[in-house]
């Protein structure tokens, strides 16, 4: 699993208050943790409250490329904000994210290719979120035929159902497992695939409890990546143990021990 770390988001108060202090320390901290406790690649988010996106993505990317060269997944809804974050990087990137509409398509792709950065697609549309599995599926295939047609290679896509929170669309998480499969079947070599994980949870209590239940049942619908907090032990024990059981990692009594990231 290709774990991405979702703690640098404006959504949280300290990265809104470093955004707004231009305080270093509070997010390269962040960004160390995360890796400490095993993420892969690291989400950069300014947030609803930051007024200049435009100048705090990038500044995100040159203080964290300061402290670490894992992955960076840019996230922000204005294709403008991850140029400015491509811009800087140095690291290795991923794109977050396209929807399937036509014209952040026709911006992101080629953004993706020119930068030679990942990519996610989201099951998005200017119709809004689906709210069944053919509309998901559909929405898929169309980010699937734009990106074959324009030459990006699809071991760098990865395709994402947009997970509901459980209080919200109770009758959607099952959609959401069964299309994670149904991805896979839709091209030859098949897309990855990727969650926001903590999305399920959101307002709910027994946060912790309910997302790493929902992450072993994903793992074993085949999932790639998920964005989550890797400062959550017990889920991520979760994963470890959900890989064990689909015989992705060898057995042995101390497995967590073995499996745990430095
Ligand atoms: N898909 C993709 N990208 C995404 C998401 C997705 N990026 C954003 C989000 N979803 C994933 N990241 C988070 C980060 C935090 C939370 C949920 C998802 C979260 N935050 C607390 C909350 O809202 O309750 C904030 C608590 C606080 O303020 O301290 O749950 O689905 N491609």
């Amino acid at each position: 699993m290709f774990i991405i770390g979702e703690l640098i988001n404006g959504m949280y108060s300290n990265i809104a208050l470093a955004l707004k202090d231009r305080d270093k320390k509070i997010v390269q901290t962040c960004a160390l943790e995360q890796i400490a406790s095993g993420a892969d690649a690291l989400d950069l988010s300014c947030g609803p409250a930051s007024k200049n996106p435009l100048i705090d993505m990038p500044w995100l990317v040159e203080v964290i490329q300061e402290v670490t060269d894992k992955p960076l997944c840019l996230d922000s809804g204005k294709p403008k904000v991850i140029e400015e974050g491509l811009k800087v990087a140095k690291n290795k990137t991923i794109i977050n994210s396209t929807t399937a509409d036509v014209e952040k398509l026709e911006i992101l792709i080629p953004l993706a290719k020119k930068y030679r950065s990942k990519l996610i697609g989201i099951t998005i549309s200017a119709k809004g979120i689906p709210q069944n599995k053919d509309q998901r599926l559909e929405l898929a295939a169309t980010i699937l035929t734009h990106t074959g047609e324009q030459g990006f290679p699809i071991e760098d896509l990865y395709l994402d159902p947009i997970v509901m929170p459980i209080n919200v669309a109770q009758g959607q998480i099952r959609d959401i497992l069964e299309v994670l499969l149904e991805f896979k079947m839709i091209s030859q070599p098949p897309p990855k695939t990727i969650i926001g994980l903590s999305n399920i949870s959101q307002g709910a209590k027994a946060r912790s409890l309910i997302n790493r239940t929902f992450l072993s049942m994903a793992v074993a619908s085949g999932l790639d990546s998920a964005i989550l907090n890797p400062k959550d032990k017990e889920l991520m024990d979760a994963l470890i143990t959900a890989e064990l059981i689909l015989n992705k990692n060898i057995y042995c009594d101390s497995y967590l021990e073995a499996y745990r990231k430095k």
